[in-house]
C-alpha cells in the first residue's frame, strides 16, 4: 500500500444515501449507539454489553505517551524537487536528478511544552522532514536554529530537565523564563552561541511558513567514488523568516493559542503552498582543518563566507494531514534513516540522537513495528527476516524467515555494492570521556552572532535576555549569566546588566569570577581557545535583508461600524487580495454592518473576538458614521494602538484618519501631518486618494514591520 491510498480500505466514500451502517470494531452493525444496555429503564448497565465496552475500552486507550521533546506540533505533506543535481558529491537518488520529486511528510514542533502547550512559546521550533525516497525512507530531523546548546549527547536530558517545568510543581509551562533553565546553561558555557539565538526573533516566528531550517548536525555525503565531504543542511523559506514582538507572543498565546497550526493548516487550504529552498555547505573530507571551528562540533554554524551554500531544491507542502493522530501524532523521525549516499559524522552530539530516537518510538508507539504505521512506511518494499511483535501488519508467507536459505532460494539477497555501505572511515585512539580541545571556542561565534544583528534585532535580544533573568529567583544565577554576556560583548552585557540592577566587570574579572564557580558545581567543559571572526562578515545571521516584497498570506484588519465608505473599503480590499493577502473585516458585532451606500457589510470577526495581535497590519476606511462609532470603542483605539506598538503596518482613509489620532498613537496635540510621518503609517484625507494609498499600504505590510518608528515606547497597549 502506497502513502496514497492508505485511507481506501479504511474509509469509504460518504455522502447523501451513501452512509454507512455504524458498527463495532468486528464490523457487526450497531442497532442504537445511544443507550447503552440497562437491566429496566432505570436499572444498572450490564456487564454483557459489548458494545459499550468496546467503545470505552478503546476510549480509555486513546492516548500515547506525547513526546517527551517536540510534543507540541502540526504537520503537513508535500513534495521535494530537485532544481541542481547533487550528483557530483552523493549518490543518494532523490538529490540527482534534476525536476525529480519526491514525496515528503514535515512535522514543525515547540521543543519545551506539552502537547497542548501555546505555539507562541519563546523555544526553538522543529522541523522535521521525512522523504519517501525511492532507496527508503531519509529523516532530516532538523531545527531553525543552526547550532544546539550542548556538545555532547549525554547532557541531554540534563538540558531537557532545566528547561521543562521545573519537576515539584510542573510550572512553568513551555517557557524557559525560570530558574533550573538558566542555572543550568549558566554552568554550561558551550551554551552561550545557542543562547544567542534562542534569545533572538528566531524563538517567535510570525508563522512556521516563514522560519528557517537547519540539519544542525554535520553528515556526510558520498559520491560515486566513495569520496566524502562534510555537509551541513539548510532550508530557507521563500516568504522570508519573520517574527512576532514578545509583547505580542504573550497576547498571541491567549489569543489563539494554536496561532501556527491555524496558520499553517489555512494556507495550505486556501493553496497558499509553503515553500523552502534546500541547499547544502560542503567541506571536502581532508579539508576541514582550514577552518576556525570544527565540522564536529554542533555549537558551531560555518559562516556563509568561509563555505557558501549550494542550491539543490525546493520543498512545497501542499496537503494538509487527513487524520492528526494517523498522521502528525505517530510519524517517527530518526537521524538514523539514511538512504545510501549519505552518513553520519562523528559529531558526538548526533552520535547520542542515533541512538535515542529509535529507542524513544518503541515507548511512544509501543512496537517494533511503527514502521509499518502507513505514516511511517516507505514507498518501497520492505524485506527482511524480522518477523511478528505486537501489532504485526505485514503477512510474510511461507517456511522460511532466515538467511542464508535455499528453500526461498537465497532471497532476500544482500544488495551488496548499491545498497547502504557505511563510510569506511579511519579510526584511531584510546577509548577516553573526554571533549577535543577544538570544541573549546564557547564565545567566538556568539559575539560573530551578535555582531552581525541589526540594531532592532540586538534590542530584542537584550530585552529577551532581560524578561528571561528578570524572572530568575536565584540573584546568583542571574549574576552568572551577567558574566557570561560579558564574554560575548561588554556592552549587550551592560545593557541587560542594567535591567537586572547589577553591574558589569572587564572580561577577565567575569571570566574568573565564573570560572571559580564552575570549579565549585563541578562543570567539566569550561572554555578554551577562543578563535577570531573579526574579518567574518555573517548577514544570514540577521533576518533584518530578509524577503520583504510580498503580503502573500498575510493577514489584513479592516475595522468597520455603519456607514462605513463602503467604496474605500472595495478599494483597499481588492489591492490587498491582489497580492495575496487575506482581509478580514472586524465590526463592533457579528451583525453586517450598512455601509455608507445602503448595501450590507458582513464580518467574519467582532471586536469581542478579533485582536490587532492576530493581525499582520489593520486598515481604518472612513465614513463619518463609522469613524465616530469606532472613537467610541475603547477596543477599536486600542486595537490601532497596539498594531502600532507592535510596529505593524497601518493605513486610514478619509475620515479614519481620526480613528488613529484618536488613539493616542501621537501624542496629544500631534498633527495629522505628524500621524502620516511615522513610518508604516499611511493615509489621506480625500477619498479620492485611496488607491495610492492602497499602493503604499502593500508596501508598508510587505516590511513586515517598522521598526525605526520612535514613538512606540509611550503608547499605553
Ligand atoms: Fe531531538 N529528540 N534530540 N534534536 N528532535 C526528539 O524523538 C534527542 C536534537 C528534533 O517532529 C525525540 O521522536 C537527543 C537536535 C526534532 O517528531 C527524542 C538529542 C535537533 C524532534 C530526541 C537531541 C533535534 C526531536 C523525542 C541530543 C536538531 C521532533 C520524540 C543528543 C537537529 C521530531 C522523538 C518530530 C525529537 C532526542 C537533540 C531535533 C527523545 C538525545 C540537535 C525536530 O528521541
Amino acid at each position: 500500500m502506497s502513502t496514497d491510498d492508505r485511507n481506501e480500505k479504511d474509509e469509504a466514500p460518504r455522502g447523501p444515501g451513501n452512509c454507512p451502517d455504524l458498527t463495532t470494531n468486528q464490523g457487526v452493525a450497531v442497532g442504537d449507539d445511544n443507550n447503552s444496555l440497562r437491566g429496566g429503564a432505570r436499572g444498572p448497565t450490564l456487564l454483557e454489553d459489548f458494545i459499550l465496552r468496546e467503545k470505552i475500552t478503546h476510549f480509555d486507550h486513546e492516548r500515547i505517551p506525547e513526546r517527551v521533546v517536540h510534543a507540541r506540533g502540526e504537520g503537513a505533506h508535500g513534495y521535494f524537487e530537485v532544481t541542481n543535481s547533487l550528483k557530483k558529491l552523493t549518490t543518494a537518488k532523490f538529490l540527482r536528478k534534476v525536476g525529480q520529486k519526491t514525496k515528503v511528510f514535515v512535522r514543525f514542533s515547540t521543543v519545551a511544552g506539552s502537547r497542548g502547550s501555546t505555539d507562541l512559546a519563546r523555544d526553538v521550533r522543529g522541523f522535521a522532514v521525512k522523504f519517501y525516497t525511492e532507496d527508503g525512507i531519509y529523516d532530516l530531523v532538523g531545527n531553525n536554529i543552526p547550532v544546539f546548546f550542548i556538545q555532547d549527547a549525554t547532557k541531554f536530558p540534563d538540558v531537557i530537565h532545566a528547561v521543562k517545568p521545573e519537576q515539584d510543581n510542573e510550572i512553568p509551562q513551555a517557557a524557559s523564563a525560570h530558574d533550573t533553565f538558566w542555572d543550568f546553561v549558566s554552568l554550561t558555557p558551550e551554551s552561550m552561541h545557542m543562547l544567542m539565538w534562542v534569545m533572538s526573533d528566531r524563538a517567535i516566528p510570525r508563522s512556521l511558513r516563514m522560519v528557517e531550517g537547519f540539519g544542525v548536525n554535520t553528515f556526510r555525503l558520498l559520491d560515486e567514488d566513495g569520496k566524502a565531504h562534510f555537509v551541513k543542511f539548510h532550508w530557507k523559506p521563500k516568504l522570508g523568516v519573520h517574527s512576532v514582538v514578545w509583547d505580542e507572543a504573550q497576547k498571541i498565546s491567549g489569543k489563539n493559542s494554536d496561532y501556527h497550526r491555524l496558520d499553517l493548516w489555512q494556507a495550505i487550504e486556501r493553496g497558499q503552498y509553503p515553500e523552502w529552498e534546500f541547499a547544502v555547505q560542503t567541506i571536502p573530507e581532508g579539508e576541514e582543518g582550514k577552518f576556525p571551528f570544527d565540522v564536529l562540533d554542533p555549537t558551531k554554524v560555518w559562516p556563509e563566507q568561509m563555505v557558501p551554500l549550494q542550491k539543490v531544491g525546493r520543498l512545497v507542502l501542499d496537503r494538509n494531514p487527513d487524520n492528526f493522530f494517523a498522521e502528525t501524532e505517530q510519524v517517527a523521525f530518526c537521524p538514523s534513516h539514511v538512504v545510501p549516499g549519505i552518513d553520519f559524522s562523528e559529531d558526538p552530539l548526533l552520535q547520542g540522537r542515533l541512538f535515542s530516537y529509535l529507542d524513544t518510538q518503541l515507548s511512544r508507539l509501543g512496537s517494533p513495528n511503527f514502521h509499518e504505521l502507513p505514516i511511517n512506511r516507505p514507498e518501497n518494499a520492505i524485506d527482511n527476516n524480522q518477523r511478528d511483535g505486537h501489532m504485526r501488519h505485514m503477512i510474510n508467507k511461507g517456511p522460511v524467515a532466515y538467511s542464508p536459505n535455499s528453500l526461498a532460494k537465497g532471497c532476500p539477497f544482500h544488495a551488496g555494492a548499491k545498497g547502504f555501505n557505511t563510510y569506511p572511515e579511519k579510526m584511531e585512539g584510546k577509548k577516553v570521556r573526554e571533549r577535543s580541545p577544538r570544541f573549546g571556542d564557547h564565545f567566538g561565534q556568539a559575539e560573530l552572532f551578535w555582531r552581525n544583528q541589526s540594531e532592532p534585532e540586538k534590542q530584542h535580544v537584550v530585552d529577551a535576555f532581560s524578561f528571561e533573568l528578570s524572572k530568575v529567583q536565584a540573584v546568583m544565577v542571574r549574576k552568572r549569566m551577567v558574566d557570561l554576556l560579558t564574554q560575548v560583548d561588554v556592552q549587550l552585557a551592560e545593557r541587560v546588566a542594567k535591567n537586572l540592577g547589577l553591574t558589569v566587570d572587564d572580561q577577565a574579572a567575569a571570566m574568573k569570577r565564573l570560572k571559580a564557580e564552575w570549579a565549585k558545581y563541578g562543570v567539566t567543559s569550561p572554555p578554551g581557545q577562543r578563535r577570531d571572526y573579526d574579518d567574518v562578515k555573517a548577514p544570514e545571521l540577521s533576518m533584518a535583508d530578509t524577503v520583504k516584497d510580498t503580503i502573500e498570506s498575510r493577514q489584513i484588519a479592516v475595522l468597520v461600524a455603519d456607514g462605513v465608505d463602503g467604496a474605500q473599503v472595495d478599494a483597499i480590499k481588492s489591492a490587498l487580495t491582489a497580492g495575496g493577502a487575506i482581509v478580514e473585516v472586524v465590526a463592533p458585532t457579528m451583525a453586517p454592518v450598512k455601509r455608507s451606500d445602503g448595501k450590507p457589510l458582513a464580518p467574519q470577526q467582532s471586536l469581542r473576538t478579533a485582536a490587532s495581535v492576530l493581525y499582520d497590519a489593520v486598515y481604518v476606511p472612513g465614513g463619518a458614521d463609522s469613524a465616530a462609532a469606532l472613537k467610541k470603542e475603547g477596543v477599536a483605539l486600542h486595537f490601532v494602538a497596539e498594531a502600532f506598538a507592535h510596529y505593524k503596518a497601518i493605513a486610514a482613509t478619509g475620515d479614519g484618519l481620526d480613528v488613529l489620532l484618536a488613539s493616542g498613537i501621537v501624542p496629544p496635540g500631534g498633527s495629522e501631518a505628524d500621524l502620516l510621518k511615522e513610518p508604516g503609517v499611511v493615509g489621506a484625507r480625500k477619498p479620492a486618494d485611496v488607491q495610492q494609498v492602497a499602493q503604499q499600504f502593500v508596501k508598508a505590510i510587505a516590511a513586515h514591520r517598522h521598526w525605526d518608528r520612535k514613538n512606540v515606547a509611550r503608547v499605553p497597549a
